[in-house]
């Protein structure tokens, strides 16, 4: 069940206005991380997703695969999954086949990416007992679709996997769960991957890979802004960067320009002057101590029922019900 598919005009203004708003900001010039994943873009994330640096996605699926049966026991039954930004959807594999063990199941894979949602569907459309139907929309609207959608003895399962929770700033993270909380009712449940704060060179690495290929998702932002909004940024102008903020706990991942430029971004109407050293700050990855994920839930109208954490790579799956 696709959105009405918007106009590719509208997309376009919409990316253009974004893409002004961020780099004509005053201080710290950014982008907004979910630019980053167009087609290129999620390709090369799925790339990062299996680098040796970057065990956040491991341990995600390993903490599914050898859990999902604990997990789905502590549930209501029956229950209909929602997906929030399911990307390839890989890693759902493990519950939606431990839920089709007790009963016929309802997937609802909510995605912006078209081309995610497409391999989302390829991937989990064949399992035995295991319905998928794909939003190609935002987040809450996909949720509020899913949640309208349902009857009164359907309770809902809602994924938010891979710590993509961690883009958003503390602040912006508990409003989100607000905001999803209040689209659930009482009992309802929401799985939370967060990735644990560890050693800074470890984490450094996991987004700074030698090989290059967080440099070229990076990048990629501005390839794609050139593609889409007729710019002419010199992206070997240009050099990614990793830091971790101490005082956030979070890595955030700049675009660094190597020289004064000057950027032309058509469909923006936009002529940026970058100073030799300036940067433009294009993600987030807040990074969690354990004991804040309760503290999280209590403040957003959840329980934290249970937490399953990796011990090869910290991580936690999180599992909260709402109150
Ligand atoms: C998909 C948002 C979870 O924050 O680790 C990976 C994105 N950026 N490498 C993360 C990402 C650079 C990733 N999330």
């Amino acid at each position: 069940m696709k959105a009405t598919p918007s106009l590719s005009l509208q997309h376009v203004s919409e990316f253009a206005g974004d893409v002004r708003a961020s780099l004509t900001k005053p201080g710290q010039r950014e982008l907004p991380s979910k630019y980053l994943y167009d087609e290129v873009g999620s390709a090369l994330f799925e790339a990062i997703s299996v680098l040796p640096e970057y065990g956040l996605t491991r341990a995600d699926t390993r903490l599914l695969q050898k859990y999902a049966a604990e997990i789905v026991e502590r549930l209501p039954t029956p229950v209909l999954v929602a997906e929030l930004g399911s990307g390839s959807g890989k890693k759902t594999r493990w519950i939606l086949e431990a839920l089709a063990r007790r009963q016929k199941t309802f997937y609802y894979p909510i995605e912006i990416s078209p081309h995610a949602l497409a391999a989302c569907e390829k991937e989990l459309g064949r399992i035995d007992l295991v319905s998928v139907v794909g939003y190609e929309q935002p987040y809450l609207e996909g949720l509020r679709s899913v949640a309208e959608g349902r009857s009164e003895a359907d309770c809902l399962l809602v994924l938010f996997l891979g710590s993509a929770i961690g883009n958003f700033d503390r602040d912006a993270g508990d409003k989100f769960l607000r905001e999803t909380r209040e689209i659930l009712r009482p009992g309802d449940a929401l799985l939370l991957g967060t990735d644990l704060e560890k050693n800074v060179e470890l984490q450094l690495l996991a987004y700074d890979d030698p090989a290059g290929v967080t440099a070229a998702f990076n990048l990629n932002l501005l390839a794609r802004i050139n593609r889409e909004l007729s710019a002419d940024f010199d992206l070997s102008c240009f050099r990614h960067e990793a830091r971790w903020n101490y005082a956030e706990r979070r890595i955030e991942m700049h675009l660094r320009s190597m020289q004064r430029q000057t950027v032309r971004i058509t469909a923006a109407r936009l002529r940026l002057v970058l100073n030799e050293g300036e940067t433009i700050w294009t993600e987030s990855c807040h990074k969690y101590k354990p004991e804040e994920i309760p503290e999280m839930a209590a403040r957003t109208g959840f329980r934290c029922e249970n937490q399953w954490i990796d011990s090869e790579w910290p991580f936690a799956q999180n599992l909260l019900i709402a109150e």
